[in-house]
């Protein structure tokens, strides 16, 4: 387990800035290729109020093709290094399947690897995180970023990603990760219809009920379009509806572009959700 813990307390929830360092993410691809610049938007995620920043260095939007480890590492590495020099307090999450990636991440300072595979990618990698001891979060996804969203299909999304989730739980355990290292993600937008994606927040508790801490990822995705009308970079109060539904539904760990914003939703919605009346110390507002 890292030092800086992805548990929150109790009603505390923790931001994840998305730092993508590829080519062809669907919302920021291509801005931050230049280590530099990904360097000082980590920071100014930081600054904003992310608690862990979520380096990636493949883009798995609908589509996407695969890259290989070699380039995925040369685009990633240095932002780590970079970022770890820099001294932020801020968790580092490497966002990647492939041990030849997440070993050299670890190496230079990630604590945590975010598998959007949850373990299925590379079977080295349950090992390598039992060894290190970082946070693990395992996410759903119906088939892989290329094909996964042609007429996806289920019985029930909410029991079958549950099921997952829990076989995937049951291998890390059994390859030597603690519960306490393992975080889940129903993995919004990967192989989810519309449908799909609302469902799963309207009955994230069934996925809180789990035990694990619960991470959402629905940062300016396709559905919010699909509901909203707007364009990627005009999503940021359908994110915010999203985050705040779900951490009322149990989520505390929230995967976003937009820190500041959804940071300061949460702050109001834990602060509104966990307020004592009356408060133990008087406060004195204006407003
Ligand atoms: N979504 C994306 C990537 N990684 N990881 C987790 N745990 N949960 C998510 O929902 C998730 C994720 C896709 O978003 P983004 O990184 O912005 O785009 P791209 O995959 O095109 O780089």
């Amino acid at each position: 387990m890292s030092a800086r813990s992805t548990r929150p307390a109790s009603g505390r929830f923790r931001v994840m800035g998305v730092l993508n360092v590829t080519p062809d993410s669907f919302s920021d691809g291509g801005r931050y290729l230049e280590p530099d610049l990904a360097i000082a938007h980590g920071i100014e995620l930081e600054a904003s109020g992310a608690a862990i920043l979520d380096v990636g260095g493949e883009s798995t939007r609908p589509g996407a093709s695969p890259v290989g480890a070699r380039e995925e590492l040369r685009r990633v590495l240095p932002v780590i290094e970079g970022l770890v020099t820099s001294g932020g307090r801020a968790q580092i999450s490497i966002d990647t399947s492939k041990t030849a990636v997440a070993a050299p991440a670890i190496a230079a300072g990630a604590t945590f690897v975010n598998d959007v595979t949850a373990l299925r990618g590379d079977p080295e990698m349950a090992a390598l995180v039992a060894s290190t001891g970082v946070d693990l979060c395992l996410m759903h996804m119906l088939g892989e970023p290329r094909t996964m969203q042609r007429d996806p299909r289920y019985d029930d999304v909410v029991d079958d990603v549950r099921a997952f989730l829990e076989a995937r739980i049951e291998l890390a355990l059994a390859a030597g990760v603690s519960e306490q290292q393992i975080l889940l993600d129903p993995g919004i937008g990967f192989g989810k219809t519309l449908e799909h994606n609302l469902e799963l927040l309207r009955r994230l508790h069934e996925l809180t009920a789990l035990g694990c801490p619960v991470v959402v990822g629905t940062s300016r995705k396709a559905f919010l379009g699909a509901i909203t009308g707007r364009e990627v970079d005009q999503r940021v109060a359908a994110t915010i509806a999203t985050n705040v539904l779900a951490y009322e539904r149990g989520a505390r760990v929230f995967r976003v572009h937009d820190v500041a914003a959804v940071r300061d939703a949460l702050a109001v919605t834990a602060a509104t959700v966990t307020a004592r009346w009356p408060p133990r110390t008087p406060t004195s507002s204006t407003t």
